[in-house]
């Protein structure tokens, strides 16, 4: 046997040895998620967005299978459309939805896709090979009016509100449905991006309507709840304030590195593509930063032209202002109508700009996403 001091010699020279040895690519630094029994295809999911990011960025659309110009998924469930598919041939590959109303026991969520469907397409989208990220328009606790609804709530659910068992309740519907989400019997990994653009007025867990403390603790606490208290371990969480107005910081409302798994932004272009483009060169630089800072990935997490009215906004506007950005993805808003639509449809001004964005080299759809290890 040998001696004790012989043992700690050989010891400190293997490691020594082991060192010198290894290859001398620098060490991958450690993915921290804010959920340490995260399943293992939330961490496949994770490491595929990396890879993604290194190769372009991933397409996606709200809504995208849901509904578009013309069609409806509930009024005819026996083929899966979408408008980008009917327009390039291909699916996006990052599929929105939104989780709104299912808090109150609704069948069908704010914009009336039913639950029941919605689950359909969020395991036909994984099953694609796809990306799900989920929003939640939720109601007002207080007043029980919608999302917009500004009377202030945020400190009426968190722990000792007034509120707050309704609150729990509302989760056990949100992570009712995010348990529901199986295939082959294993839960299907989702981005879930709740209380987003907090910076803007609009809602009623942002700006004037709540205070930047009571959100972040409204943000950890329904990471609790989910996490902890549900047990869902199939979640990667994504914090995406609006547009950055000149005296806003990032940061402000940020529930802290142990709460957030990808930093996202909310930008539109109110036709001025002068202006967004500005915007969102300035706004992406400091949403990459921060990531880098934090070991963290990034993502363009919403925006859009409203009706798509200025020629090739895709390829002109679009593409060269996010091209060598470095997000995981881009996910413009919803197909509702001829006024409200965000993707091209047959016809549509922009469709052959769409064909064209397809084609570039950094713009990744289903097929590509598909090809990536
Ligand atoms: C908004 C609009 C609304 C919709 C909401 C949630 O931006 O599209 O019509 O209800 O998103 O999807």
């Amino acid at each position: 046997m040998l001696k004790f001091t012989s043992k700690i010699l050989l010891f400190i020279f293997s490691f020594i040895l082991f060192y010198a040895c290894s290859p001398t690519q620098p060490a991958q630094k450690k993915i921290s998620l804010v959920d340490k029994k995260a399943s293992t295809q939330v961490i496949e999911l994770y490491k595929k967005l990396e890879a993604i990011s290194k190769k372009g960025f991933a397409v996606g659309h709200q809504d995208a299978t849901s509904y578009g110009l013309g069609w409806n998924y509930k009024n005819d469930t026996t083929k899966i459309q979408s408008d980008v598919k009917k327009v390039t041939g291909d699916f996006p590959a990052v599929f929105g939805f939104d989780l709104g109303w299912i808090e109150i026991g609704k069948e069908y969520n704010l914009d009336t896709v039913p639950f029941n469907l919605m689950k359909k397409l969020i395991i036909d989208a994984h099953k694609k090979g796809g990306i799900i990220t989920i929003s939640w328009h939720l109601n007002n606790p207080i007043t029980e009016g919608n999302s917009w609804d500004k009377t202030p709530a945020v400190s009426s659910i968190i722990k000792g509100g007034s509120e707050r068992e309704k609150y729990e309740l509302w989760i056990s519907r949100v992570a009712d449905f995010l348990h529901s989400l199986k295939n082959n019997n294993e839960a299907i990994p989702v981005i879930f991006r709740p209380f987003h653009e907090m910076n803007g007025s609009w809602f009623w867990w942002g700006g004037e309507n709540c205070n930047p403390k009571d959100y972040v603790t409204l943000w950890q606490e329904t990471v609790e709840l989910l996490r902890d208290k549900h047990n869902l371990h199939n979640i990667l969480y994504a914090y995406s304030p609006n547009k950055l107005n000149p005296t806003d910081n990032y940061l402000t409302y940020y529930p802290g590195d142990d709460f957030v798994d990808i930093l996202g932004i909310d930008i539109y272009d109110f036709n001025n593509a002068e202006d967004y483009i500005k915007s969102v060169k300035q706004d992406l630089e400091i949403v990459k930063k921060t990531a880098v800072e934090k070991n963290k990935l990034y993502a363009f997490t919403e925006t859009g032209l409203e009706s798509l009215k200025t020629e090739n906004w895709f390829t002109k506007v679009l593409y060269p202002t996010i091209q060598n950005s470095g997000i995981c993805w881009v996910l413009t808003w919803r197909n509702y109508d001829t006024k409200h639509h965000y993707m091209p449809y047959h016809k549509q001004l922009n469709e052959t700009d769409f064909i064209e964005f397809e084609k570039l080299p950094n713009t990744l759809f289903l097929k590509d996403i598909n090809s990536i290890n």
